[in-house]
């Protein structure tokens, strides 16, 4: 007899379905935006399968190195922005999101600039989590992960802990080595606990010389799906 699923196997399962459900928002000749991270694998199995199984043609830009490379083993089409600069639709995963809001924290990853890039140029920028990603307050769960210049990075880490960030370090891969962007940068993980105003540290973050961008998604989404042990919730601007 087979054991019932997991909240947690329900949970990955809706995700999945979720990111399908996504894939089935491309249509023939639109530029897609490609997240990175284990949803945006799903996504993209599911956009070469279309690909493969029932000709769809559309152009794909990826966020990433990881998953330029999904795609072309799946045999979809890439562009880039010197082709174009407007993205149809875009869909990614995201760290936390602020529960019933477009708020988010992206970039745990390590993509999180070409994220954003690829999110404003998208008309439509669809994100998709599971709902144990849901918070009442950014960084509580995740940190904010900050892309910054390898130059001066040491500038940048005081001033981002003037700001709140508790010894904020530059990020280390598993091999205990310096974590390089596919920018060439660094990235500086700051946890800064739950974060009452999330516009005002955007901003200032925004303003420490150095500071390429930081992975928080205030205007960007147009929509988050959830996926839920009972099913998928959509939440909308
Ligand atoms: C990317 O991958 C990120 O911005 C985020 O850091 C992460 C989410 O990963 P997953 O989809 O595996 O939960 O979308």
């Amino acid at each position: 007899m087979n054991t019932p699923a997991t909240a947690d196997e329900l949970r990955a399962q809706r995700k999945q379905e979720a990111a399908r459900h996504a894939a089935s928002f491309v249509e023939p000749g639109m530029v897609v935006g490609l997240g990175t991270g284990s949803t945006s694998a799903f996504f993209i199995d599911e956009l070469g399968r279309r690909w493969n199984r029932e000709g769809l043609r559309f152009k794909g830009i990826p966020t990433s190195e990881r998953s330029a490379q999904q795609a072309r083993e799946l045999g979809i089409e890439l562009t880039d922005f010197s082709e174009q600069t407007r993205i149809d639709l875009a869909v990614d995963g995201a760290d936390e999101v602020l529960r019933g809001r477009l708020t988010l924290i992206k970039g745990l990853g390590g993509a999180l600039l070409r994220e954003k890039i690829v999110a404003h140029a998208a008309d439509r920028f669809v994100v998709i989590v599971d709902d144990k990603k849901l918070v009442d307050k950014l960084g509580t769960t995740a940190p904010v992960p900050i892309e910054v210049t390898p130059f001066g990075w040491e500038c940048a880490a005081e001033r981002l802990g003037r700001l709140g960030a508790r010894a904020p370090k530059p990020r280390m891969d598993r091999n205990g080595q310096l974590y390089v962007t596919d920018g060439g940068n660094m990235i500086i993980d700051c946890h800064f606990g739950p974060i009452e105003d999330p516009l005002y540290l955007f901003t200032e973050i925004a303003k420490i010389v150095g500071v390429i961008e930081s992975g928080m998604f205030l205007d960007d989404v147009s929509e988050v799906l959830v996926a839920t042990e009972h099913g998928i919730d959509r939440l909308t601007a």
